[in-house]
């Protein structure tokens, strides 16, 4: 494998909510995340309207980054990460949303946090909403539907540019933005509240409520971007996509289509807004197909104009294929599910393993938007086996990853300007889509189960062994089976 520029960003992404736990301490306010119950593979998790103390609400302790954050850095120092992406808790800094002042507490521990990382030279790449939303700007607000809650969100934005204006270069305004276009992120992401919802995998939708609420965040992302450069001019901003990457399950004329119509929709459409400053013409279409009213104005298209984000980033955890015709067989995956890909193999939660779709993928966007391309989140979630004697075997999250690893390289070698990998749930974290924490992404286990028990203390699995040599090496080296 050819080395990686000298200056890649080898390193490893969490989010607040899946990571902080200390759901109510020094001043925090109930985030979205905080009334989702534990589920499983196969039993939906549930939204409790009422908090009822029965269930298990996982993001509530996470595994206590909150109160281990030093040990837990010192341990992605020792892997030699030159970059941490990590989420700060909106509800954190401004408890209900609409606060007139900022909890100081909340922006001590970040700068507690930043310091920490800097003691390293560890570089944050800062999220500043990953499904983390305070729970009264849905119950008070109705969420992103309300162009008040622009407003709410730029001030928070503001207040941590201004805050964190020495410590921290590289920020994404929002998470797998483009996850709007799922029924899945109207209450995580939008903080659309439908007391009829029980379950989180299947909430009552309204389409025109989506992406309305959808339009709002990217017009509150693109006045954020154009306040933070005025604050800092070295500030870098980054679209962050779930490119669910697609293939046709045929080579019928049809299904091709099918692919390259979902693939600008689903994948292309927050980015074009995003990096282009405008919205493309087969998504105003299709939103007219669907009924859909956007609420734009002359004022807010110019707004997106002058605030796009300067770096394209995504997460890659797998390939879907799609098809006009009838097929049985069915795979699951990060958000949406496809047609199984008879050429390959699948995680223990259904999620196709594509390697070679990494590659496709960062030859795909870097021939669309022309910039900086930085790899936020990749990884894959196993259960994993602690032994007596504190080791963890994963040779599967080895192989996921080397394989990952050599198709990146590829990619770079065509052309692509990569400026960093993110390895996506660095240490063991709660699962978005379950609750779960035996679906394990980390070089670093954490001794904690699905409902909270355990003693929270960390081992390195043979992943982190594997992963330091790896950025010591800048690449997969030949022999990577050493120690
Ligand atoms: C992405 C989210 C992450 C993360 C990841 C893995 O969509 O941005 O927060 O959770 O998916 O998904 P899961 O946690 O469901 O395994």
């Amino acid at each position: 494998m050819k080395p990686f520029k000298d200056d890649f960003l080898w390193g490893g992404a969490t989010a607040a909510n899946q990571v902080e736990g200390a759901y109510l301490e020094d001043g925090k306010g109930i985030s979205v995340s905080d009334i989702i119950t534990v589920g499983s593979h196969t039993s939906p998790r549930i939204i409790s309207w009422e908090q009822e103390e029965e269930y298990y609400y996982p993001s509530r302790n996470a595994v206590d980054f909150y109160h281990h954050y030093k040990e837990d850095i010192a341990l992605f120092a020792e892997m030699g990460f030159k970059a941490y992406r990590m989420s700060v808790s909106w509800a954190r800094i401004f408890p209900n949303g609409d606060d007139d002042t900022p909890n100081e507490k909340g922006l001590l521990f970040y700068k507690d946090v930043f310091s920490e990382l800097k003691k390293y030279n560890i570089e944050p790449v800062v999220t500043i909403s990953h499904s983390d939303i305070p729970l009264a700007i849905g119950t008070k607000y109705d969420g992103w539907l309300n162009k008040k809650v622009i407003d709410l969100y730029v001030k928070y934005a503001e207040t941590l540019f201004r805050t964190f204006k020495e410590e921290v270069r590289y920020w994404i305004p929002f998470n797998e933005i483009n996850d709007m276009f799922f029924p899945l992120s109207a209450l995580g992401q939008g903080a659309i509240i439908d007391k009829e919802t029980k379950y989180f995998t299947n909430q009552k939708d309204d389409v025109n409520k989506r992406i309305n609420a959808l339009n709002n965040m990217m017009i509150a992302s693109a006045k954020a971007v154009a306040i933070g450069r005025k604050i800092n001019p070295d500030f870098h901003f980054g679209t962050m996509i779930c490119h669910i990457t697609r293939y046709p399950r045929t080579c019928h004329p049809d299904d091709v289509l099918l692919v390259l119509k979902n693939d600008l929709y689903f994948n292309d459409t927050c980015a074009d807004v995003m990096l282009k400053g405008e919205y493309p013409f087969y998504a105003l279409k299709e939103f007219e197909r669907k009924g859909i009213q956007l609420e734009l104005n002359e004022e807010e298209k110019r707004i997106l104009e002058e605030g796009v984000c300067d770096y394209y980033t995504f997460s890659y955890y797998q390939s879907i294929s799609e098809s006009t015709l009838e097929f049985k067989d069915e795979t699951s995956g990060n958000i949406m599910g496809g047609i199984k890909n008879p050429y390959l193999t699948e995680t223990q939660w259904n999620w196709p393993i594509d390697p070679v779709g990494l590659r496709y993928t960062l030859l795909k966007v870097y021939d669309r938007y022309r910039v900086p391309v930085m790899i936020t989140e990749n990884g894959i979630g196993c259960t994993d086996e602690l032994e007596a004697d504190g080791c963890v075997h994963d040779p599967y999250r080895i192989d996921y990853l080397r394989n990952h690893l050599i198709e990146m390289n590829k990619a770079v070698d065509d052309g692509v300007d990569l400026i960093g990998y993110m390895a996506w749930g660095c240490i063991d974290l709660v699962s978005v889509s379950t609750g779960e924490m035996k679906k394990r992404y980390g070089f670093i286990y954490v001794d904690v189960d699905d409902n909270g028990k355990g003693t929270f203390k960390r081992y390195k699995k043979d992943s982190f062994y594997w992963y330091k040599m790896v950025i010591k090496a800048n690449g997969v080296p030949e022999d990577d089976t050493q120690k």
